[in-house]
């Protein structure tokens, strides 16, 4: 085993020490009139464990500055460390990095009983955290949030260190899958990391990091469902967790509050399941629904519910968790959001921009809505791993639906190990967006290797697996395999399809697309009797490259690509089982360095700077002209 391999190895021993109850809650830190949050986002010192990849461990980094252990640079948090600096080595780093920072926690804090707890947003892939040379935390699936009380291990009134440890390295029982490989250089042996997913293997603190408080007795999670009557009552089922332990004789009361999207007081009524009122059903007349982008004048209604815990000896605790008020059904041929049929006109999409990354920006989020809307799309696919929780409340404000995938793709080498992390990522991905409206299909994967026969007692026990934590949503997948060898549909309750005719099977033969599409949608329909939708297709077309008549990469070629495809379209939704068009995709991304990608992956109808290529506007031409037939 290779000094990396191990130290990736290590990562996951040492998570036996320090693991989260998985049964604790992970909601997003939102400031109350009895929680503090405090951003730790800016710059942080980092280094990266060379020469030897274990030496940071080897010299105990986490126990002193990491600026007195040797040469550090500041990093940006949150980004991914590849782009920021223009040193090749540490965009092409492999194995671990370092970073640490140095914050106050104020003596009031103390003063007044507050727990705190320290939230990563995500840090792909593994990540190990010490507060004040205490090892708290270690998580090891990238695009998920991870927390812990750390009240213990802090100095309040002084300054405490946060140091991380962050290991980028992909093997076959992590997900996503990558593996090793030695080379012989000029300078001598190198390992390098090698992995078959089309996105570059950004790494680093991607996502906020924050320090917030709450009181001893808290409230940890809440867990909410939505329906409604025919006589137009919302009805919003609850159950809250609350955190910490009650002393004897202490009683608990749980009170809540609606309030409408202009944080009016709404009319409502709480009938609870129990004394402390900490479960119950909530019903609100004449309740405005969750709707979809141009499925109703006021798409993306949210109300907020005000949760109030008290206890008989410390604080109230205050959280406002926002709610859509929506349903999610599906037959055999459709898909239905509040009982209407929805099809979905959207994306395939990417995390991704120039010098930040995977960083979370919400200057890029803004304009990505923006863009969204201006196209006229629903919809789109977090193609290939969760996005960041700050990108999902926008989905939930503008009312566009979100099949939300978890981070596994191009799975092989199936193995009880990686299927206990697979689980895991949706384990810790449904917990963390159960309550989002945008959300309507759970996907498992995409482009596993569905051939293979171990995959059908793989997926079979990922889909039960996500059954008993959510029936409520669709379970969907991406799928590549061809659909007679495929064993990964059956498990599913509605199927995606991704092909490429006319790009990667016969170029330049935009003529086979039609048919082709038409014919295997009709196929994928017929053998399992479900919901079909198209979750790929696209050309790459490098911007500014006009060629008449068309030829592949131009702007034209990517459009007369499309236009075939809007054809197989049409047909098909006039069969009625086809739910949806997702295009590859909304902008173009960065890969790993191959000769069939210049400069990346370029199939995005936006360019990476999110400028329009002409696929753009015929997109927004079919996507206005679709919306105004149907919602
Ligand atoms: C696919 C993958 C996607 C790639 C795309 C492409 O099938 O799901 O990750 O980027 O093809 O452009 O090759």
């Amino acid at each position: 085993m290779s000094a990396i391999m191990w130290c990736a190895s290590l990562m996951v021993c040492v998570s036996a020490l320090v693991t989260c109850a998985s049964t604790a809650g992970i909601l997003y830190p939102r400031e109350s009139e009895s929680r503090e949050v405090k951003s730790l986002d800016g710059m942080w010192n980092f280094r990266l464990s060379l020469p030897d990849p274990l030496v940071g461990f080897k010299e105990r980094w986490y126990m002193k500055d990491l600026s007195k252990t040797g040469p550090v640079i500041q990093m940006p948090v949150p980004s991914s460390y590849n782009d920021v600096m223009v040193d090749k080595k540490i965009r092409d780093h492999v194995g671990l990095v370092w970073y640490d920072k140095s914050f106050f926690v104020p003596e009031s804090w103390r003063q007044q009983g507050y727990r705190v707890f320290l939230r990563f947003g995500s840090v792909n892939y593994a990540a190990q955290v010490w507060v004040n040379t205490h090892l708290v935390l270690n998580h090891e699936i990238g695009h998920l949030p991870f927390q812990r009380d750390i009240t213990a291990n802090l100095k309040f009134g002084r300054l405490n260190r946060i140091t991380v440890a962050v290991d980028n390295v992909l093997l076959a029982t992590t997900v996503p899958q990558g593996s090793l490989q030695n080379i012989s250089t000029n300078t001598g042996p190198k390992t390098i990391q090698t992995y078959t997913f089309d996105f570059f293997n950004y790494a680093g603190i991607h996502r906020s990091v924050f320090l917030y408080t709450t009181p001893i007795v808290y409230i940890d999670d809440v867990d909410v469902t939505t329906n409604y009557t025919e006589d137009g009552v919302g009805l919003i089922k609850y159950k809250i967790q609350y955190g910490g332990s009650l002393s004897s004789g202490e009683t608990l009361n749980c009170s809540i509050t609606v309030l409408n999207n202009e944080n009016v007081r709404e009319k409502f009524t709480v009938i609870a399941d129990d004394e402390e009122g900490l479960s119950g059903i909530i019903k609100i007349e004449n309740a405005k629904l969750w709707w979809p982008y141009l499925m109703h004048e006021e798409p993306g209604y949210m109300y907020t519910l005000e949760i109030r815990l008290s206890n008989t000896w410390n604080l109230d605790d205050v959280y406002r968790l926002p709610v859509g008020i929506r349903t999610i059904k599906w037959t055999n041929t459709a898909f239905l959001i509040n009982n209407k049929p929805a099809y979905l006109r959207g994306f395939g999409r990417h995390e991704d921009s120039d010098i930040r990354g995977k960083g979370m920006d919400y200057a890029l989020v803004t304009r990505d809505y923006d863009l969204i809307k201006w196209i006229g799309a629903n919809s789109y696919r977090t193609s290939h791993y969760p996005y960041a929780e700050e990108i999902m409340d926008f989905a939930d404000r503008h009312g566009i639906m979100i099949v939300d995938e978890c981070p596994s793709v191009d799975t092989d080498n199936y193995s009880d190990k990686l299927l206990k992390k697979h689980t895991t990522s949706l384990a810790e991905l449904i917990k963390r967006d159960k309550n989002r409206p945008s959300v309507i299909m759970w996907s498992i994967a995409n482009e596993p290797r569905s051939n293979h026969k171990e995959a059908d007692s793989y997926f079979k026990s990922v889909a039960i697996f996500v059954k008993t934590l959510d029936v409520l949503r669709p379970i969907t997948a991406a799928i590549a395999t061809d659909l007679d060898t495929d064993l990964l549909a059956q498990h599913l309750d509605i199927i995606g399809f991704n092909r490429y005719n006319a790009w990667y099977t016969l170029p330049g033969h935009t003529e086979i697309i039609q048919s082709r599409i038409e014919d295997e949608a009709a196929k994928w329909h017929a053998k399992h009797n479900k919901p079909v939708f198209m979750t790929e297709y696209g050309a790459d077309s490098y911007a500014g490259l006009h060629m008449n008549p068309s030829f592949v990469w131009s702007e034209e070629y990517q459009v007369e690509l499309m236009s075939e495809h809007f054809k197989a379209f049409d047909t098909l939704r006039t069969k009625n089982f086809f739910i949806g068009e997702m295009i590859w995709n909304f902008a173009d991304f960065k890969t790993e360095q191959t000769v069939t990608r210049v400069g990346g992956n370029k199939k995005g109808v936006f360019t990476r700077q999110r400028e329009p290529k002409s696929s753009a506007y015929h997109l927004r031409k079919r996507y206005w002209a679709l919306a105004n037939q149907l919602d």
